[in-house]
């Protein structure tokens, strides 16, 4: 691997001139929240299987990424999602019940079954709304960065994206906008080695993904995306320089994409075996388990009762969503115009006398 920043080394102790310095408290949620993003993952996977949700994107493998980037921004700060990023939701305060009606469509999802499962919005949590098209969603962070700026707001916007994004138009509409007009974005590609079945060697002939920041005017940083407390450490410093009005930062975090690429793939079809058992070896949450141990705050113990503590919520919450119905018919037309308009109404009227007739 090309040079990253890394701060956990493989005995569990920490590089002192770039540790955060956590609490035990906060390492321990640190953790939890990589711990919940992976049972969850394992769990809906099950679910989709059993025929209980429809579709679902894991993030098995870049739980550091998500989790330690979330964690780096402040309450007052933006996340614009990619679609692997349940687990940045979580960190936000996204109650998990709200997230699972979210991926069953039902009368208690915030979007009324409207999006795609897994297009989740947590809007006390300035978590937007997620937009399938890949790379859209870097403009859109763009300009709340740029409202941010214009209205003198002190604060700064997260963007994750995937290698695969940065082969788009947006990517580089985005960037070029973000160096000239020093907007306050934290651009967060998710360098996980793959774009369903296109690897990240056809993706660019660049040595790494973080230098094409330069080509725009700003920093870029290559960081081990397996070392939570690296992506920790490089996101919160960009944040931090972009709250400041120094504009914004690409950051790279070095993954591996473990599971498929969604409940409808199958990568056995298109990648070695040895691969993911090369990256396995580097796999985020072992890693941050033996900082932990380390420093004294882990044993088998509280591993044990962290895993049955979130299975235990995981079950309650698909529980309490299964429980909830569909969303009433009418909401298909809802939410299009503030007021419904005359032709709208119509349709709705003869579609909703259909089950009558
Ligand atoms: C504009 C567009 N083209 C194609 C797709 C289909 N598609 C969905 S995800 C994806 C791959 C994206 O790869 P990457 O950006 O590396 O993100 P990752 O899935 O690896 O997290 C593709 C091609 C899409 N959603 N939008
Ligand atoms: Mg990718």
């Amino acid at each position: 691997m090309v040079d990253a920043l890394r701060v956990i080394r493989d005995d569990g102790s920490t590089d002192p001139r770039l540790d955060p310095k956590f609490s035990e408290d906060q390492a321990v949620a640190m953790y939890r929240g990589m711990s919940l993003q992976r049972i969850l993952d394992n769990r809906m996977l099950a679910l989709q299987r059993q025929g209980r949700i429809g579709f679902y994107g894991p993030s098995l493998g870049q739980e550091a990424a998500i989790v330690g980037a979330a964690m780096a921004m402040g309450p007052e700060d933006w996340i614009v999602p990619q679609y692997r990023e349940p687990g940045a939701a979580l960190v936000r305060g996204m109650p998990l019940k709200e997230l699972l009606c979210q991926l069953m469509g039902n009368a208690e999802d915030p979007v009324k079954g409207h999006q795609m499962p897994c297009h989740y919005v947590y809007r006390k949590g300035n978590y937007l709304s997620i937009s399938s098209p890949v790379g859209t969603q870097l403009p859109h962070a763009v300009g709340i960065g740029w409202a941010m700026k214009l209205r003198g707001e002190k604060k700064a916007v997260l963007v994750f994206f995937g290698d695969g994004a940065t082969s788009t138009g947006d990517f580089h509409a985005a960037m070029n906008f973000a160096g000239v007009f020093k907007t306050p974005t934290v651009f967060l590609c998710n360098n996980n080695q793959w774009a369903i079945s296109v690897p990240v060697s056809k993706q660019t002939a660049s040595g790494t993904l973080a230098e094409k920041a330069s080509a725009y005017g700003f920093d870029g940083i290559r960081v081990d995306g397996m070392d939570a407390l690296a992506v920790y450490r490089a996101t919160r410093d960009a944040a931090r320089n972009a709250r400041e009005g120094l504009g914004p930062t690409l950051v790279e975090a070095v993954t591996y994409r473990m599971g498929p690429h969604s409940s409808s793939d199958d990568p056995s079809r298109y990648r070695d075996e040895a691969e993911v058992a090369m990256w396995q070896a580097r796999d985020p949450l072992p890693r941050f388990r033996r900082y932990l141990e380390h420093a004294g705050w882990w044993d088998e113990g509280r591993e044990a009762r962290l895993e049955q503590e979130i299975g235990d919520e995981i079950t309650r919450a698909v529980q309490e969503a299964e429980r909830i119905p569909p969303p009433a018919i009418e909401t298909i037309f809802a939410d299009v115009y503030a007021e419904m308009p005359p032709h709208l109404r119509q349709e709705m009227d003869a579609f909703l006398e259909l089950p009558r007739r």
